[in-house]
């Protein structure tokens, strides 16, 4: 009997147990949040956005990777990101304009003008509003997770801290309490090189911030950051490992922040080939977009639609939303204060 040839066109072996859909949608997170954060860049220089624009220009793979590994929807995991983890946030669910409205504080955004940039929480996407002081979100991630262990859910918490951020004491202090009370937690801490002006070397003496995680008997391991489909992996086994039962479980990410801290800052402390390095060698999207393409696990072709529809995307929800009103000054305390008096108006408006 002849023996059955093998079909010529084979698609090839696909990475992480993902499907290809899924590979192009990790791609459109990427693409989603790098456009998003160049349109807020075009509008901080037009004085539309009131505040800060913090980028995370360079780190967008460890956001996407990270937060596509936990279990999404209602009453599932729930991610704690900072100010550079706009990535995780679109992953979760927040919306483009929503993210828009709130960086420009449009009487319409999630915070009706009440707080600024990524600062706020969607509960039934599962993403908490950060409290600026660093450190902070730790202990209040393991009060989270510890009531997902009380409750018997099969629920994880993923929370972002960055290099400096290790510095404080409530990240040292929430990081015990979540040790020894073996909550499902995953800590991302984001080792970028730079937190203000400070290089890790005037930050910790260690050299790796696993080494601190070592200190409270957390189980722990290092991925390169700027591998989307690295982190991915090494999440998900994380978060499995926590929600197991397993305890809490340290990542670090290895990164760079090629913008300054925020958009005023001009970077005069980072030395320049540096910065050159990392945006034409170690360029998440770029090596994304190389892994996919070489192994053939999807077309070019689908990965310029993409690119096309997330500008689209990204122009309606500006359009959406750029002309829309500020909060009026009356309404600035109620949502703020139970029952409070009506603002008074201010006398120089009477003039
Ligand atoms: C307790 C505390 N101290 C200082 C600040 C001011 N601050 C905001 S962000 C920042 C640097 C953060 O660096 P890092 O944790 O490495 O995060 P990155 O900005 O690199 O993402 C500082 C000092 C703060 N928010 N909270």
């Amino acid at each position: 009997m002849a023996s059955r040839t093998r079909p010529t066109t084979q698609s090839p072996p696909l990475p992480a147990g993902l499907t290809r859909e899924q590979l192009l949608e990790i791609y459109r997170y990427l693409r989603l949040t790098r456009t998003l954060e160049e349109r807020l860049t075009a509008l901080y220089r037009q004085s539309k956005v009131i505040g800060g624009l913090f980028r995370s220009l360079g780190q967008e793979g460890e956001s996407v990777g990270s937060a596509y590994a936990l279990e999404r929807g209602k009453n599932r995991d729930i991610l704690s990101p900072l100010i550079r983890n706009l990535g995780s946030m679109l992953v979760m669910g927040a919306r483009p304009v929503e993210i828009l409205r709130q960086y420009m504080a449009k009487a319409d955004g999630p915070t009706r003008g009440r707080e600024l940039n990524v600062h706020f929480n969607d509960l039934e996407l599962g993403y908490l509003g950060q409290i600026s002081h660093l450190g902070d979100m730790i202990p209040v991630m393991a009060g989270i997770t510890l009531t997902f262990k009380l409750r018997g859910e099969p629920r994880v918490g993923l929370v972002y801290i960055g290099d400096g951020g290790t510095s404080t004491g409530t990240f040292h202090e929430g990081l015990n309490f979540a040790a020894v009370q073996r909550c499902p937690l995953v800590v991302i801490a984001e080792y970028n090189r730079w937190a203000y002006s400070t290089p890790p070397e005037k930050q910790f003496a260690v050299k790796d911030l696993v080494d601190k995680a070592k200190g409270y008997g957390v189980a722990a391991a290092t991925v390169d950051g700027n591998d989307v489909l690295a982190v991915y992996q090494a999440t998900r086994l994380a978060a499995e490992r926590a929600r197991g039962g397993a305890g809490v479980q340290f990542l670090e990410v290895k990164t760079y922040r090629r913008k300054g801290h925020a958009e005023h800052d001009d970077q005069h402390y980072v030395p320049p080939d540096e910065l050159d390095w990392w945006a034409k060698q170690n360029d998440p999207l770029d090596r994304y977009v190389k892994q996919l393409v070489q192994h053939d696990w999807v077309d070019e072709r689908e990965l310029s639609d993409v690119d096309e529809h997330v500008r689209v995307e990204i122009d309606e929800a500006t359009d959406a939303c750029v002309d829309e009103p500020l909060p009026q000054g009356e309404t600035a305390l109620p949502g703020v204060y139970a029952n409070p008096r009506a603002a008074e108006r201010l006398w120089f408006r009477n003039l």
